[in-house]
Order: structure tokens, then sequence, then C-alpha cells
């Protein structure tokens, strides 16, 4: 079976945009492949966090999985930072990973401008690198994904490519290595539809568990009346009549792609159905599609929290199956560097 990893942020709560972009597509995934989850903790540390908020949305962020449908049974779910590969391999990427490829992220720039030159740590610019070793570790196939992730993933095949050829083949084999590559490289897998949901109060910027205003984002975790109200008083335009790709009418392009897939329409289903809608008579269908979406979800979400041993369980497992892997894939990129080995 081929592998494939993937995880959120815990940095504050889950939303549409990391449920459709990413997590939706990791609960169809785990029947066909190899899959590990995890919450990747050590990249919720780039910008300034609050230690106890990072705790709560750890744990929160691992009940979510469950609640959507991740199966521990099929899926290994467990935290970045209990596995120490990911932060080791990170190190020995950082120093093949030339700094103007970092310079280049737009998500750097981004987040950098936001946050202020003070408050921007050196964290923020090497996370991709971090990022690729969560990926290279575990030899995935696949890497399930977001479009807003789509650049670090270019990155993370090219620092994979990178270290291959000045480490691997015949120079690996020299130091007693198998040869060859010692990194697979990845592709990413990018949803069909709602693979960038955008905000409520700007259709274009994308929807983000840390932007200002909780107006932007619909929280998995939101009850029918905020739904209600954030619906209501979303973005929009004074145009009639609800149309996909419209690039004048962001707004309604995004509304409609979260429809279509809380509804499980076809983009022509959705399109037929909404054409002559006005936005009076479209917020309505979209507010009840995605309150009953969510709600078994909410649900079951409850029922997992009441259970705090279940989690710790869940992840302790998660966590041995995911050393396995990673634990011979940093042996090896040692070793091909020419490091003596552990005894
Ligand atoms: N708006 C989005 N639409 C579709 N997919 C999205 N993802 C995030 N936002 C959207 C996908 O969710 C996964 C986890 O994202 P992340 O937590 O690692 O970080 P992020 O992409 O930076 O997400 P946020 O919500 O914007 O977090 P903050 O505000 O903390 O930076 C990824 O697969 C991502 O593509």
């Amino acid at each position: 079976k081929k592998r494939v990893v993937s995880g959120v942020q815990p940095t504050g709560a889950i939303h549409l945009g990391n449920y459709l972009g990413a997590i939706r597509t990791w609960v169809s995934l785990q029947d066909l492949y190899n899959t590990l989850f995890f919450i990747v903790d050590l990249h919720a540390i780039t910008l300034q966090h609050e230690p106890e908020e990072l705790t709560n949305s750890t744990k929160s962020t691992a009940a979510m999985y469950l609640a959507c449908g991740i199966d521990p049974e099929k899926a290994s779910i467990f935290v970045q930072s209990h596995v120490a590969a990911h932060a080791e391999l990170t190190w020995l990427l950082s120093c093949v990973t030339p700094i103007g490829w970092l310079n280049k992220m737009i998500q750097f720039k981004e987040k950098s401008r936001k946050a202020g030159d003070e408050n921007v740590g050196s964290g923020l610019l090497t996370y991709p690198v971090l990022m690729a070793s969560d990926i290279l570790l575990y030899q995935c196939d696949l890497v399930p994904v977001g479009e807003d992730q789509r650049q670090h993933l270019e990155l993370a095949r090219d620092i994979a490519e990178r270290f291959n050829n000045l480490y691997g083949g015949r120079k690996w084999k020299k130091l007693g290595g198998r040869g060859g590559r010692i990194f697979k490289v990845p592709e990413a897998m990018i949803p069909p539809a709602a693979a960038r949901v955008m905000s409520l109060t700007d259709g274009t910027a994308k929807m983000s568990k840390s932007a200002p205003s909780d107006q932007s984002r619909i929280n998995m975790l939101d009850n029918p009346d905020t739904i209600l109200m954030k619906i209501k008083r979303c973005k929009t335009d004074s145009v009639n009549g609800m149309e996909f790709d419209n690039p004048e009418r962001p707004e309604c392009n995004n509304l409609l792609s979260v429809y279509q897939v809380v509804t499980s329409k076809t983009k022509q289903e959705v399109a037929e159905e909404c054409k002559d809608l006005s936005w009076g008579q479209f917020k309505p269908l979209l507010t009840d599609a995605v309150i009953s979406h969510l709600k078994p979800i909410q649900v079951r979400y409850a029922e997992i929290t009441a259970d705090p041993v279940y989690i710790d369980r869940i992840l302790a497992n998660g966590e041995d199956k995911a050393r396995e892997i990673a634990d011979v894939t940093l042996a090896n990129a040692y070793q091909a560097m020419g490091f003596l080995p552990r005894q």
C-alpha cells in the first residue's frame, strides 16, 4: 500500500477550511492507503504563542481528527513533538536547504509582514524545512493538503532531491548504506473542490485560524446560532443569481464551493440550483447545509472529549508506529551524511 502523511497545526480552533481542504480528504484515504496523521505542534510555536493554549489546542485537534472520522484502527494518529526524529532531521535538512529557497516562500512573507520584524523568530523562515522532515521521514507517496501548502510541498520535494543527489547512491553505499535514494520524493494531493476556502469577510483572503476576526471563519465547533449569524453577516455583493468562477465575485464562488462540498452535490447541480437565487435566498440554504454537516461531528467530538484517557491511549499507540518508520529514515540520513553510528 502507498503511504500518506499529513497534519494540522494546533494554533487554534479547527475551521471549515482545515476540514474541507485537508481532514475530510484524509478520511476517504484511510481505507486505501497506509496513513499517518499528526498534530504538528512544533509548527505551532513559529509565532508567539500561549503555552496553555498550545496544550489545549493539541488535545482538541486530536479529538477533532477522531470526530471527523479518522479511525485509529486504520490510521496512526500522533503528536509531532513526541517523535524526536522530526526535530533531528530538520537540522540535517536545514544544512542542505539554501536560504534563497526559503526566502521565496509566500507564507513566510505574509506571516512575517503581519507579525512585524521584532516578533519573527528564525523558526518562521525555516518552518518549511520542518515540514519537509515531517513528510520525508515517512517515505510517503502522497501528501493531502489544501492549495495554500502547495509551495511548501514543492520545496519538500526539492530538498529531498538535493539531499539524495548530495548523499545518496554510491557515496552512501560506500559508507555501508543501501545505496540509491535516502528519501522518497512525494506528490501533493489537492482536493478538486474547496481546496482553498476563503474568509467570510474577504473572498480574496484564505480562511485562517490566526485571522484576528472570528467572524471571518466557521469553526468546526461553532453552534448553529453562531453559524447563522456568521453567514448572515458575511461579505456579499449586489449581483443577483449565484455563479461559480467569476473572478469579480470571489465571495460568491467561495460560498457556492462550500455549499457544493457540504451537500455532496456536483458543481453542475449546484450551479443549476442556485443560478437564479438572490443572496437572501441562498444564505439560509447554505446555513442549513453547514449546520447539518457539522452536527454529527460536534456530537462525536463531545463524546470523545468526555473521556480524556481515550485520546492519550490513541496518541501513544500512534507514536509507537510512527517512531518505527521515522527512526529508520533518520538513521539512514545520518549514515549517508557520514555521522558515526550510535552504539
Ligand atoms: N482556508 C483553507 N482552505 C483549504 N485548506 C486549508 N488549510 C488551511 N487553511 C485552509 C489546510 O489545512 C491544513 C492544516 O493547515 P495548518 O494548520 O497546518 O496551517 P495553515 O495552512 O497555516 O492553516 P491556518 O488555518 O491558516 O492556520 P494559521 O492561521 O495558524 O496559519 C493544511 O493542509 C492546509 O492546506
